[in-house]
């Protein structure tokens, strides 16, 4: 029996913001203290994560001058050196100064959009010089609380505009950077735009650099939408678009709860974790949540604990379930393998399949035996197997 003690090599990442939040929301003050960034290397290390993630502004602080943001640097380059904690994202803010009210790229005034831009490639050549494989892109204000004043059409086209400028720079400049889009429906825009993984693969699509751009799904953000995770991260696989991921925890379809990974609907992160092992991939495991407002400091570094040890014993328990002799039998009678068989042989004519015939008084009635199989997963999920 393991003890579920995170190694490096488990990839498990987390952003400035999430050890550092300091429980402001809508009704209620901070609840903590700042936490230094280089401290929060430090704790990250001592808890086996591998690699720290951040805003430009969760580490060098708004309007810092060249001599402060190199400081900061050196301190912060410093704590990675002796923690041998890597840098794999990095992303910008563009959503807290007040400036950024009606989003970033998608503002309706263009001056907030060319500042946008500016900072975000100002981020983007500091994450090249941390040597980071991905750039996230969150445009939570980029959105609308009405139709009457966004022209969605324009706004689109203002969003591609800036994805191909990113997408230029980086190549110009030869970075081995990719950007990822991370989806969300709402909160803090009435309605934000990419809502979904879906929305955001199509809109992929109608880039310059489409290669250059995947997408870093959020848990809580699908089922903020009602929608499975799951899937989503399925088909973003399929695409070979799953660049990066933020895990935590949500239940059911209300704001962006943030909580610890596991914390949420439990049987969906037993398949996620299922599908991104099966799947081999091979980024990190980002957690992005927000230890609850009740928690003093002791209570973050336990939340951001959990986090790892619940990735861990759903990773244990799903290759157990894999294991199982009697889940590859009920594989075997829900006919899990037979879907991998193109529906037409190979060279097989259309003739062949129309001249084939079905006996559907004996077809209609067979049953697909996945409760079985379903029951199974439960119970190793729930400790009885
Ligand atoms: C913000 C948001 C997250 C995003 C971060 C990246 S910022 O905390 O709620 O989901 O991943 O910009
Ligand atoms: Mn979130
Ligand atoms: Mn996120």
């Amino acid at each position: 029996m393991t003890d579920y003690r995170p190694v490096p090599e488990d990839r498990f990442s987390f952003g400035l913001w999430t050890v550092g939040w300091r429980g402001a929301n809508t009704f209620g003050d901070p609840v903590r203290p700042p936490l230094d960034p280089v401290d929060a290397v430090y704790g990250l290390a001592d808890i086996g994560a591998y690699g720290v993630t951040f805003h430009d502004d969760d580490l060098i602080p708004p309007g810092s001058g060249a001599a402060a943001r190199d400081q900061v640097l050196a301190r912060f380059g410093k704590a990675l050196d002796d923690t041998g904690l890597a840098v794999p994202m990095v992303t910008t803010n563009l959503f807290t100064h007040p400036v950024f009210r009606d989003g970033g790229f998608t503002s309706n005034r263009r001056d907030v959009r060319r500042y946008a831009i500016r900072k975000v490639l100002r981020t983007i050549d500091l994450a090249a010089s941390l040597g980071a494989a991905t750039f996230v892109c969150w445009g939570g204000q980029d959105g609308a609380e009405s139709e009457a004043g966004k022209d969605d059409r324009a706004a689109l086209d203002r969003l591609k505009e800036a994805f191909d400028i990113l997408c230029g720079h980086i190549s110009e400049q030869g970075y081995g950077l990719r950007l990822a889009i991370e989806p969300k429906p709402n909160e803090p825009r009435g309605d934000v735009l990419l809502p979904t993984v879906g929305h955001a693969l199509a809109f992929i699509r109608e880039l310059e650099r489409p290669d250059m751009v995947g997408v870093n799904p959020e848990v809580g953000h699908e089922q903020m939408a009602g929608l499975n995770f799951a899937h989503g991260v399925a088909q973003a696989l399929w695409h070979g678009k799953l660049f990066h991921i933020d895990l935590n925890g949500q239940r059911g379809v209300k704001y962006d709860q943030d909580l610890r990974f596991g914390a949420g609907d439990l049987k969906e992160a037993f398949f996620l974790v299922d599908l991104l092992e099966r799947e081999g991939y091979a980024g990190p495991r980002h957690f992005d949540f927000k230890p609850p407002r009740t928690e003093d400091m002791d209570g973050v570094w336990a939340s951001a604990a959990g986090c790892m040890r619940n990735y861990l014993i759903l990773r244990d328990k799903a290759a157990a379930f894999r294991a199982d002799p009697d889940v590859a039998a009920a594989l075997a009678a829900a006919r899990t393998a037979e879907l991998a068989e193109p529906t037409l042989a190979p060279g097989e004519a259309l003739a062949d399949l129309r001249a084939e015939e079905i006996d559907l008084d004996a077809a209609g009635p067979r049953g697909y035996h996945f409760e079985r199989l379903d029951q199974l997963a439960l119970d190793h999920l729930l400790g009885v197997r």
